[in-house]
């Protein structure tokens, strides 16, 4: 492993140079290419990478590195099938990185796990579907079952597995958005009446100021940075928060700008840019808004204002007992938790005041922590004061994961289903779907440990490595008495197998998706509630692979019955009639099927940009929250002895969540490891150790078990003292299942206290990840 500092910018030549490599490995390039030409174009395929929007412009080439990746790592020609099961056992799969998993190829035909051999033997689909259903209908309750959904599902796959598992007698739909924006789902849902945000992409070009919080758009999102340096250049002001110095935030050379490109510059994309202390964004905007109250206060004296007090008045509960919170809050609070010193907070407090239109962005930063929700409604009362919402260029824009993620959930997978949804389901299908609420991830993985739960089925995904505490939840996948999976390619859940288990193959979004009645179109809905088709362009007409809506139908046959509620066969026949279907049932999708041709997708609408507030009040809701306690602050000079640390797990810039597509973190200065923790380098020297060094690393928890992970080099950084940073999925065995968000049960996986001791033990033994 090597790391030095990356000079150039984000995107760039650096990141064709990437794009070409990854093409290679794929052993497919030729296809691929065109694939990538294809991509976010109308009539092309979704981009499986991130959930960012783009603009209806037909015609034009839009890529990025990371979707590139995303795409040539599932057209990949290397295939794992019953040759390589018979050659490997599972045990000895499961000792192999996730990178080994995965680079295997795309899986392409069923799956059955013989406990007798540990090996997977082949299995027909009629079969695998009887065996699934002969499961489901010996339970005693259908409650014992967990329907894991992961945000890569297309808005119809996802419509029929969850009509499929309501009308089976379940709201038990944990799904990956528990682990991301739950947070924002809550807080947006309980402050303005709809948990989405309200911007469209449009916005970003009337914005004068935009605020990211905790996301780091040049690796997960890049197509935003065009956006960013295009608000740049028209002289916008983009402020960033972030608990490191992100690469991606500071410069970016458009790829698809070709004089920026010849001349090597870049553009910055940030012109302002805070380094807070995890989890210390409340307090930053608290700081934010107390400056701000400052100047309001002074501004009644002359008889002027500086909030928006018509809006306040016309639109939005709970002021007076905000303000009071906001006068109460002093400010060593606000910079002992935050990390900014008071200019710094009254310098961004001053970016904000001096624009008109405001947009607020946030990502994994400001979610996963214990008190997301009250960081998010901080930013949303931030936006509330001066009136940001519903009008052009302002907003709230949660930047999503997961490509169809937030789809997913608007077509009911969602385990705390709204009266609305149920009734409309009832009103449709003709029967009473369950009413309680089910199990979100937090609570599906606790069922499975206490043995509640026997049942596991996966609609994609990758929960052993997603979730925390990855030892307690492995244990808890192989107590189920069957485990499903539903997926492209092979993955760390599989190799923990339930006492049976499946993997049942299934294409991917830029597969050709053929039926009875042609080929088929899937839809996905953007972070802007922007809806759009997606059509795959590589022909696997040759493998054993269905696509998810055909394997969630022939599960659903082999269970309930051809008929019960609907005619199954014929939705997996032509998808038509599911979107048919999802128009009778869900809001906002009025002549679906005729819309599906309009370039750039429809917009869904989002009630909070009507200044229409779905809240029990009927206004939005100002909310007055304290700073929260529990951030200690961690000052390690003062703790000579045994210094405790905050961490943070992340994504490097060679990964898309539990799939590791290489072992470079370039932005970062990292190559060839992923065993890295990033220390601020005072921090090293406090600790007498040195850079390059190994530590162990072990969480401070209030149970007895020892959660630690080995051999972690140190590597100096541009992190707040105290803070510390490592990537998941190779960190998650430290977050303990039970530190979670308060409201929206989402693993604390940006705050955890650790310890850090110079490796004692001889290193271990790292897979050989390039076989
Ligand atoms: N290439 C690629 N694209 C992806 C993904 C991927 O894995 N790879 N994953 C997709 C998914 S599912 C998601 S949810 C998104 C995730 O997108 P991000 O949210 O950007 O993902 P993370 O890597 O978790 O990065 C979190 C960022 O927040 C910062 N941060 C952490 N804690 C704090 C804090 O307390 N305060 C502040 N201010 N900053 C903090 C970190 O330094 C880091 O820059 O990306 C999506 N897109
Ligand atoms: N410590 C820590 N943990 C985290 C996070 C973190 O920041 N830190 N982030 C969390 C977040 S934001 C998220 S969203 C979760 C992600 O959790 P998941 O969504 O469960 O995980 P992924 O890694 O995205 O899933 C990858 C697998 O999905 C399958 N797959 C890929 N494409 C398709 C497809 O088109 N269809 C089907 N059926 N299967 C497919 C492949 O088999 C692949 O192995 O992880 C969470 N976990
Ligand atoms: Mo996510």
């Amino acid at each position: 492993m090597s790391y030095k500092k990356y000079s150039g910018s984000a995107g760039g030549w650096g990141a064709l140079k990437a794009t070409t490599q990854h093409l290679f490995k794929s052993e497919n390039v030729a296809k691929n290419i065109s694939n990538l030409l294809r991509t976010n174009q109308d009539h092309g395929f979704d981009c499986p990478g991130c959930a960012w929007g783009e603009k209806g412009v037909p015609g034009r080439f839009r890529f990025c590195e990371n979707g590139a990746k995303a795409v040539n790592w599932e057209a990949t020609s290397r295939r794992v099938g019953r040759e390589f099961f018979a050659q490997y056992s599972v045990d000895w799969l499961n000792k192999q990185t996730d990178y080994f998993l995965e680079y295997q190829g795309r899986l392409n035909e069923p799956m059955s796990y013989n406990p007798d051999t540990d090996h997977y033997e082949p299995i027909c689909w009629e079969d695998a579907y009887e065996m699934v259903a002969s499961y489901l209908n010996l339970l005693e309750d259908p409650n014992q079952a967990e329907f894991y959904t992961s945000g890569r599902a297309s808005n119809e796959a996802a419509f029929v597995y969850q009509l499929f598992v309501r009308r089976f007698g379940t709201n038990n739909f944990p799904d990956c958005s528990n682990m991301c924006h739950e947070a924002t789902s809550y807080a947006l849902g309980k402050s303005i009446g709809i948990g989405k945000g309200t911007v469209t992409i449009d916005d970003f070009e009337h914005a004068d100021a935009i605020f990211l919080f905790g996301q780091n758009p040049g690796t997960n999102h890049p197509r935003m940075l065009e956006t960013l340096s295009d608000a740049y250049r028209r002289g916008a002001k983009v402020v960033a928060f972030n608990n490191l110095k992100e690469r991606g935030l500071e410069r970016f050379t458009n790829p698809q700008h070709s004089l920026e490109m010849i001349s090597n510059s870049s553009t910055p994309t940030t012109s302002h840019y805070f380094m807070p202390k995890l989890g210390g964004d409340m307090a930053v905007v608290r700081g934010i808004v107390k400056v701000l109250l400052g100047y309001h206060q002074a501004a009644v004296q002359r008889g002027e204002s500086v909030f928006d007090l018509a809006f306040i008045e016309q639109h939005t509960e709970g002021l007076s007992a905000y303000l009071e919170q906001v006068e109460a809050t002093s400010w060593s609070a606000i910079t002992q938790q935050s990390g900014l010193t008071q200019d710094e907070i009254i310098q961004a407090a001053d970016i904000y005041l001096h624009a008109e239109k405001r947009i607020v962005t946030w990502a994994m930063g400001i979610t996963q922590h214990k008190h997301s929700v009250a960081i998010i409604e901080e930013l949303v009362n931030l936006q509330l004061l001066f009136g940001q919402i519903g009008k052009p260029g302002a907003g709230l824009c949660p930047v999503r994961g997961h490509s169809n993620v937030q789809g997913d959930r608007t077509v009911g997978i969602n385990d705390h289903p709204p009266q609305a949804l149920l009734n409309n389901i009832e009103k449709v299908f003709g029967f009473r779907p369950p009413q309680a609420h089910g199990h979100n991830v937090h609570h599906a993985l606790q069922a499975m440990a206490r043995g509640d739960s026997k049942v596991f089925i996966g609609l994609g995904g990758n929960l052993v490595a997603a979730a925390p505490d990855t030892a307690r939840v492995a244990e808890a996948m192989r107590q189920c008495e069957l485990t499903v999976h539903i997926a492209t390619k092979l993955n760390r859940s599989h190799v923990n197998p339930g006492k049976a288990s499946l993997i049942l193959p299934c294409l991917g979004r830029t597969d050709i998706d053929m039926q009875a009645s042609g080929e088929q179109r899937v839809t996905v809905e953007d972070s802007f509630s922007m809806v759009h088709a997606s059509s795959g362009r590589v022909d696997m007409s040759e493998e054993s692979i269905r696509s998810e809506v055909a394997i969630v139908v022939g599960i659903a046959k082999a269970t309930l019955g051809e008929h019960n509620p609907v005619d199954w066969q014929s939705l997996a026949d032509n998808y038509d009639r599911i979107r048919d279907l999802i128009e009778q049932t869900i809001p906002g999708f009025d002549n679906f099927n005729q819309r599906l041709d309009i370039p750039g997708g429809f917009y869904l609408g989002n009630s909070a940009r009507e200044l229409n507030w779905k809240t029990a009040s009927g206004k939005a809701m100002i909310a007055a929250n304290e700073l929260p306690e529990h951030i200690l602050s961690f000052d390690p000079q003062r703790m000579t002895d045994k210094p405790v640390f905050m961490l943070q797990t992340m994504r490097s810039h060679d990964q898309y969540n539990t799939t590791v597509y290489g072992y470079d973190d370039r932005y970062r200065g990292i190559r060839g490891e992923r065993q890295v923790i990033f220390l601020n380098p005072k921090d090293i020297e406090l600790l007498g150790l040195k850079p390059e060094e190994r530590v162990d690393v072990e969480t401070i928890w209030t149970d007895d078990v020892q959660r630690k992970i080995y051999n972690f080099k140190v590597v100096p950084y541009q992190i707040p003292q105290g803070n510390v940073a490592a990537y998941f999925p190779e960190a998650n065995a430290l977050i303990p299942l039970d530190s979670k968000g308060d409201w929206s049960d989402t693993p604390t996986s940006k705050m955890v206290a650790v310890m850090l001791v110079p490796t004692q033990s001889e290193p271990l033994l790292v897979n050989d990840r390039h076989s």
